[in-house]
C-alpha cells in the first residue's frame, strides 16, 4: 500500500520525536553515571606479562616505547633518569642527579626528555638517545606527575588540581580540577595520557584514576592492589607508581617504588593500539 505524502510526513515526524527521546535518554544516563550520587565503576586490572624490576628504582616516571622503557628514580641522593630494556629490566644508560634533586615525572616528547623535580622547581630536558644534558626549565610549586597531552604536558603536584602547561616554558595554560565519586580527589601522582583519558596513580592507594582531561571528571578506577602482595613490598612507600602506554601497541605498564617486577596489565577500558598510524 502506498501512503499518502501526509502520512509519510507524519511518520517521519514520529520517528524523529522517537529518535530525539533516545538521545535525551542517554545523554541523561551519561551524566548521572558520573554524578556524585553514584560511584564510578572500578576495574581490576588483569596481569597480562611480568617483567623484572630493579628494586633500587624509587620509581616516579615511567615511559614506554616499544622494548624501551624510560624511567625517572627520586629520593634524594639516589635519583636517576634511566634508559631500560623492558624485557629484561636490564639498565642500558643511567644520568644520576645531584644528591640535592629529588626525581619526579617524566615525559619523553620527540627527541627530548624532560625530567621534572619534587620541590627544586627545576625540569630538566635531556637527549633521549644520549641522555646528555640539555637545559634546565623553571617552574613554581611542587612536581610530582608529568605527562604528554598533545603538544602541551600535564603536571601534578599532589593536590586535586593538575597544570596543563607549554612545555617549552612551564607556562601554565590552564588547571583541571579533578572530582570522582563526587569529591576533589588529592595525592594524585604519575600520570599518563591513555587514549583521549589521562590516567592517575593516587599516592598511597593501588589505584589508578581515569579522568576526562576537559572536565577533570573521573571516568572509572582501575584496581590494581593485588599486584604485589604486602610481603613482597621492602616498606611502606612502595606503593603503586608508574605508568606508561605504548600507544603503537597499545600495551599499558605499571609498577611501583621499589618494585621487583613491573607488570603488563588489561582492562577492558584500554584504547585498541593506534601502531599503523605511529610507526610511519
Ligand atoms: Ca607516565
Amino acid at each position: 500500500m502506498l501512503l499518502t505524502r501526509d502520512k509519510q510526513l507524519r511518520l517521519f515526524a514520529a520517528a524523529m520525536w522517537a529518535l530525539l527521546g533516545l538521545c535525551t535518554l542517554a545523554a541523561c544516563g551519561n551524566s548521572t553515571a558520573f554524578s556524585k550520587d553514584r560511584a564510578l565503576p572500578i576495574e581490576k586490572g588483569e596481569i597480562v606479562a611480568t617483567y623484572p624490576h630493579d628494586p633500587d628504582s624509587f620509581s616516579q616516571g615511567l615511559v614506554v616505547e616499544g622494548n624501551t622503557l624510560y624511567e625517572s628514580t627520586g629520593l634524594f641522593g639516589s635519583s636517576s633518569l634511566r634508559v631500560v630494556d623492558l624485557e629484561t629490566g636490564k639498565v642500558q644508560k643511567i644520568i644520576r642527579l645531584n644528591d640535592q634533586y629529588f626525581g619526579e615525572g617524566l615525559v619523553k616528547s620527540g627527541d627530548r626528555l624532560i625530567q621534572i623535580t619534587w620541590k627544586n622547581r627545576e625540569a630538566f630536558v635531556f637527549d633521549a638517545a644520549t641522555l646528555e644534558y640539555k637545559s634546565t626549565i623553571r617552574y613554581a610549586g611542587e612536581g610530582w606527575g608529568l605527562a604528554q597531552m598533545g603538544k602541551e604536558l600535564v603536571m601534578s603536584d599532589g593536590s586535586s588540581v593538575l597544570k596543563v602547561l607549554d612545555p617549552e616554558t612551564f607556562r601554565t595554560i590552564r588547571k583541571i580540577s579533578v572530582r570522582a565519586d563526587g569529591r576533589a580527589v588529592g595525592d594524585l601522582n604519575e600520570l599518563e595520557m591513555v587514549g583521549d583519558e589521562l590516567w592517575a596513580n593516587v599516592w598511597h592507594r593501588d589505584v589508578i584514576l581515569r579522568i576526562d582531561p576537559n572536565t577533570g571528571e573521573g571516568l572509572g578506577w582501575v584496581d590494581l592492589s593485588h599486584l604485589l602482595p604486602a610481603n613482597r613490598r621492602p616498606h611502606r612507600e612502595a606503593v603503586l607508581n608508574g605508568i606508561a602506554y605504548d600507544a603503537a601497541s597499545g600495551k599499558l605498564f605499571v609498577t611501583g617504588k621499589n618494585w621487583p617486577q613491573l607488570f603488563e596489565i588489561r582492562v577492558p577500558s584500554l584504547p585498541k593500539p593506534v601502531a599503523n598510524r605511529l610507526e610511519k
